[in-house]
């Protein structure tokens, strides 16, 4: 089973000696009795597989042994009166693969134990940070009062101990990330066959959010962002208030996720069907970027060469264009990476210069966002990077201009 296997990879690469505390979190609480929906932590999601909020996982290794414990929630009748079932002992050891389950009340209580009787030398909380001042998140609070109790024990990130294991993907894996790939595809046809003028953004986004949970994708990867004509622009526009104007492209960078595993497309439209010779000429060389990007993707890279790559040829495009004077100049009108990780996360864990391995998926997305023409396109596929180059996992999802507005001619 895929998460026991995940669980053996990480006692594989930490030292004896080591305890391992992660909790999948709590939901933050917005206003009066509402909450924001729960997102589950992703190093505990990859551990256990487990997205229960409360939860925690536990795990010791020893000299002799590995021992490990999930505890959960007492389901009570009062909580599942009002919210629902809540998850027994059976189901979440059938998940996790993790035999030992106790409730949640037991854990301070066990953490106690295990510090007492054996030699614990290290203990790895997920310490990660996005932002200097965001709020401390569940983990991080956790390892504080740990470190308060056992100041002599050394501190040690589980995030960063993951990342290595998460960034190579396994079959079960990719399996996942390619269901959510064509989920997206259909949503993206479905989005061809109805987009038209006179539509609001939000609109577009619903046919494609309809789509995605008619074909069993609970969530998306991330929030939609479909941005028309100028908007297209804005590198994370996601308010999609505005009308698709005729004439104007709309982009869409969006993405089904599949048992919380992510993908991350993104196609830029003419809204009426039919590119302007301005807006393909564009298009062309976006594309030109995106096809060089998956011809080059292979083990030893990293995103940054990748990156050097695209901007090569898109500076050289913007030359020919006379939109720029030398090819140094491509930041002006692209202004991103070519290439992030994707996984359980959709900028998915990975350490800094990491090189591409057999097994990443990552993501080809060049883009070019020229305000004063008010055309901003980006053309992102989903590469699986295999032992000698790379599969495009998103190949299905039409992207030549000629096939795009033969697709929209024929509704
Ligand atoms: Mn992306």
């Amino acid at each position: 089973m895929s998460f026991t296997e995940h669980r053996k990879k990480l006692y594989e690469s930490i030292p004896v000696n080591s305890l391992v505390v992660s909790y999948a979190g709590v939901p933050i609480h917005t206003n009066e009795d509402d909450y924001y929906s729960f997102e589950v932590n992703s190093q505990y999601f990859y551990l256990t597989g487990l997205e229960r909020e409360g939860t925690a996982f536990l795990a010791l290794k020893t000299e002799e042994k590995t021992i490990e414990m999930l505890f959960i929630e007492e389901p009570d009748e009062f909580n599942e009166r009002w919210t629902g079932k809540m998850p027994t002992k059976e189901e979440v050891r059938e998940i996790s693969g993790i035999e030992t389950v106790q409730y949640v009340d037991a854990l301070d209580g066990m953490i106690g134990r295990f510090m007492g009787r054996y030699r614990v030398d290290q203990v790895y909380f997920d310490l990660f940070r996005c932002q200097m001042n965001d709020l401390p998140d569940y983990n991080f609070v956790k390892a504080q009062e740990f470190m308060k109790l056992y100041p002599a024990v050394l501190l040690k990130d589980l995030h960063t101990a993951t990342a290595p294991l998460r960034e190579v993907k396994d079959a079960e894996e990719v399996d996942k990330v390619r269901k959510a790939v064509d989920i997206t595809r259909q949503g993206l046809e479905y989005v061809m066959k109805n987009l038209k003028p006179g539509m609001m953004e939000y609109q577009v986004q619903a046919d494609f959010e309809y789509t995605c949970r008619r074909l069993g994708a609970k969530k998306q990867a991330f929030p939609t962002i479909a941005g028309s004509g100028l908007n297209g622009c804005m590198m994370h526009y996601g308010t999609n208030h505005c009308e698709v104007k005729d004439g104007t492209l709309i982009l869409l960078d969006l993405g089904a996720k599949i048992e919380n595993y992510c993908s991350d497309i993104t196609r830029t439209y003419p809204a009426n069907g039919k590119f302007t010779p301005r807006q393909r000429e564009v298009y062309k060389l976006v594309l030109k970027a995106n096809r060089a990007v998956a011809a080059a993707a292979k083990p030893g890279m990293t995103t940054k060469d990748l990156n050097d790559l695209t901007k090569d040829i898109l500076g050289e495009g913007l030359v020919e264009m006379g939109l720029i004077e030398k090819k140094e100049e491509v930041g002006k009108y692209y202004m991103h990476g070519v290439s992030h990780p994707i996984g359980i996360d959709v900028h998915d864990i990975s350490l800094a210069g990491d090189r591409l391995q057999p097994g990443w998926i990552i993501s080809d997305e060049p883009g070019l966002y020229i305000d004063e023409e008010a055309i901003g396109i980006r053309i992102e596929d989903d590469l699986l990077i295999t032992e000698d180059g790379c599969e495009v996992l998103s190949a299905a999802i039409i992207r030549e201009p000629d096939e795009i507005e033969a697709f929209m001619a024929d509704r």
